[in-house]
């Protein structure tokens, strides 16, 4: 085992990451930027190095740095948890020149998946569904509009290189469709530096439903059951739970087989994510896979309890997973609401500036993951989420209700936040009726 991890995050799940290695007796390192010095996880780890000013691209972002930083403490692995370098293939390279492990999947296979038109590829060879749509990637409108005819409008042009909604438009007949390809390749051209496009047919009002998937060095793979994300706002997460209402035991199997399959047919290690979307038919397709520890990973703990993060530390350091797959059941139902700092009423304008005061909600079922603390300043350079409020109870409703009971508890003053938006969506009928798709928020409110 790893005698010292250094953390390349911030936040809560630097805090997260740190908690985890001190469970297991091993030493942190964290790194922070100049707008981190009083930040939780610099204050938290057992060593902490400033890699350089506010702007993540010198610093959480600056792969020397932190490579620098690993080996001046004598760290002998990097966690890098999400965002930032978590799926930054050339990063994977530097470390294992570096001889650093690196905490998640090989270079080549971050590369494979992160090429989104090659990992179609890669699914389609190993017979996991993905949605119709081009077999090959595309370069031009000509050859997009060929495809496009034949499996039929509407349709979904996206960016090979993009993932989050970035470099993907809808065209809707074949007069559009021409306008739209330009936009989004441009776009990719602009945001990542690659104008290699795919086409996939629009599957109307689904939802997106992603299988927990863990593997080792040994080419065993567990699957820890689904979470449902539909509910998003701009391609960001508002609220996620597992299990699904949306799936039958047997759907479930069927889906979870499939997510195996996928994170094989990849040549998976570490702690992954397959995302599918499902259809009005419940025909599943994969989409994407993600090739990191996720922000949502929390509700999985909950329902499966496991601890992913360090079962992402063990793997990583060559032990055989420890999780059976027929000892993984889902038990009862966990929720996740994202508290960010954030206006709902101002276009959920981001609204960093200072917690004067900060309760956080306990109890029974309740975990709260946040590096927030009374008198902590957000800083305005990174992402707007402050902290994470997962619940755990026996069937959905009950869950509900704790959710309610503590978003109605919870006091962040001194800066605006979502709360009463979170809380708005656990009063809605169609949330509670289980009518929730990727339209929901913006039909909604
Ligand atoms: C789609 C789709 C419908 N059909 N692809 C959005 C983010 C990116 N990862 C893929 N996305 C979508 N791809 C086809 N062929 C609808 C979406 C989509 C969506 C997906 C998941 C969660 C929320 C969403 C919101 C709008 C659109």
């Amino acid at each position: 085992m790893f005698d010292k991890i250094l953390i390349a995050n911030r936040g809560e799940i630097a805090v997260r990451i740190i908690r985890a290695c001190r469970e297991m007796g091993i030493q942190t390192v964290a790194v922070y930027s100049e707008a981190d010095r009083e930040a939780l996880h610099t204050q938290l780890a057992d060593e902490a190095i400033c890699i350089g000013p506010a702007n993540a691209a010198e610093s959480y972002l600056n792969m020397e740095r932190i490579v620098s930083a690993t080996i001046v403490t004598g760290a002998q692995a990097i966690h890098p948890g999400f965002g930032f370098l978590s799926e930054n293939s050339r990063f994977v390279e530097m470390c294992e020149k570096c001889n650093i492990a690196f905490i998640g999947p090989s270079a080549e296979v971050i590369q494979k998946m992160g090429n989104k038109s090659e990992a179609r590829s890669t699914m389609m060879k190993a017979n996991v569904p993905v949605v119709p749509g081009t077999k090959e990637p595309i370069f031009e409108a000509a050859q997009g509009l060929e495809i496009a005819k034949e499996i039929g409008f509407p349709v979904m042009i996206k960016a090979s290189s993009g993932g989050g909604g970035k470099g993907m438009r809808l065209a809707s007949t074949k007069e559009e469709f021409e306008k739209m390809f330009e936009t989004a390749q441009m776009e990719s051209v602009a945001a990542f530096g690659d104008n290699t496009m795919y086409i996939e047919k629009y599957i109307e009002q689904p939802r997106h439903i992603e299988f927990q998937i863990m593997a080792d060095k040994y080419g065993n793979v567990v699957q820890l059951g689904e979470r449902d994300c539909s509910l998003q706002r701009r391609h960001q997460k508002v609220l996620e739970e597992s299990p699904s209402v949306a799936l039958t035991e047997e759907l479930r199997k069927k889906m979870g087989d499939t997510a195996v399959l996928a994170a094989k047919a990849a040549n998976y290690e570490g702690a992954g994510t397959i995302e599918f979307l499902l259809d009005k038919n419940k025909d599943f397709y994969f989409m994407e896979m993600n090739t990191r520890i996720q922000v949502e990973h929390g509700v999985t703990e909950l329902v499966t309890g496991t601890d992913l993060i360090k079962e992402q530390i063990r793997v990583a350091a060559g032990e055989k997973l420890s999780l059976k797959q027929e000892d993984i059941v889902l038990r009862g139902h966990a929720i996740e609401c994202r508290i960010n700092a954030e206006d709902p009423s101002r276009n959920f304008m981001p609204c960093p500036g200072k917690i004067t005061q900060l309760h956080i909600p306990g109890g029974n079922g309740v975990r709260v993951d946040t590096a927030a603390y009374t008198g902590y300043e957000i800083p305005p350079y990174y992402d707007s989420m402050i902290a994470k409020i997962q619940v755990y109870d026996k069937d959905r409703m009950s869950a509900i209700m704790k959710m309610r009971s503590v978003l109605g508890e919870l006091i962040v003053e001194g800066i605006v936040t979502n709360i009463d938006f979170e809380y708005d969506i656990l009063m809605n009928e169609d949330f509670l009726a289980g009518n929730i798709t990727t339209q929901f928020i913006e039909e909604n409110f």
